[in-house]
């Protein structure tokens, strides 16, 4: 029953895509049992746009090293985003650390997918985005690779906790809930980490000469000014289910698809002034 309302739910959606001009992914982490692949399969058929890029960690290739996890799902998303290409789509994949394996193939093709390092998007209004995963500023923000490396350990326990207790709550037919959002919303350390995060990145788009930066690796969707360069994080497809888009006049959105069937859209270009606290971080608005 449930089932079939889910069919007709998206043979509805199949009869008037939505059109965007670019839309950005990072984060999917294809290849863990973390990836919320049914959301994401149902947003890849939802849409028609002219650019579509992977902003890194698309295939978790750690994972996959640890312990192999390809269901079919995975594969129809793979199939998914060749397929666009076909259609006049222009793809571009931006390695992160996960699959940073794909880094070597910087500048190359395959099946209508090109790999680059890092990119400039030109939107439609004129702005110039820099796009890359973001992970490269990991070292500058904790100053230790080894934080890093226990983080992300700890963040997978997180995410493994995060599943059990979820399907606890969907025997009760509690909505999903992210255990390690919660927390990084909390720990006073983890918001430090990301305020330093955005920071490093934001200064990074203002030194390459353009007004705005995408990117993604923190899991943690947003769209702001920071000082004068707007900033872009694609969030995930683990916890958050989100995505960047460009409309046809250059405006850029955050689109929350958790709940597919019910599109919300959270967060326009908006001017929040969340304050950066390292001093270091200051001259960013005194360019
Ligand atoms: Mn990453």
């Amino acid at each position: 029953m449930r089932r079939n309302d889910e069919r007709e739910r998206s043979n509805s959606r199949m009869k008037h895509k939505t059109r965007y001009r670019t839309i950005w992914l990072s984060d999917i982490h294809l290849g863990t049992k973390d990836c919320r692949v049914e959301p994401l399969l149902e947003f890849l058929s939802s849409f028609e746009c002219d650019h579509l890029y992977f902003v890194g960690d698309v295939i978790d290739v750690w994972s996959l090293r640890r312990k192999w996890y390809w269901p079919t799902s995975h594969n129809h998303v793979v199939r998914k985003i060749i397929k666009r290409d076909v259609k006049g789509t222009q793809i571009t994949f931006i390695p992160g650390n996960h699959d940073e394996v794909f880094r070597d193939y910087d500048g190359m093709t395959f099946g209508g997918v090109s790999v680059h390092k890092q990119a400039i998007h030109t939107c439609a209004d004129g702005k110039r985005l820099l796009v890359l995963h973001g992970d490269e500023f990991d070292a500058v923000v904790t100053n230790a690779k080894l934080i890093t490396a226990v983080g992300d350990w700890l963040y997978y326990v997180l995410l493994w906790i995060n599943r059990g207790l979820n399907q606890v709550r969907r025997l009760f037919r509690r909505p999903y809930w992210s255990l390690a959002g919660y927390i990084k919303n909390k720990v006073k350390s983890a918001l430090q980490f990301v305020n330093n995060y955005e920071g490093y990145v934001a200064r990074a788009a203002r030194e390459a000469g353009v007004q705005g930066v995408i990117c993604g690796h923190i899991h943690r969707p947003e769209v702001r000014m920071i000082g004068d360069i707007l900033y872009c994080n694609c969030g995930d497809w683990v916890e958050n289910c989100t995505a960047i888009v460009e409309h046809d006049d250059g405006r850029i959105e955050l689109l929350d698809l958790k709940h597919p069937g019910r599109h919300r859209k959270p967060t326009r270009e908006k001017a929040a002034p969340q304050p950066i606290s390292d001093p270091a971080l200051q001259p960013l608005g005194h360019p």
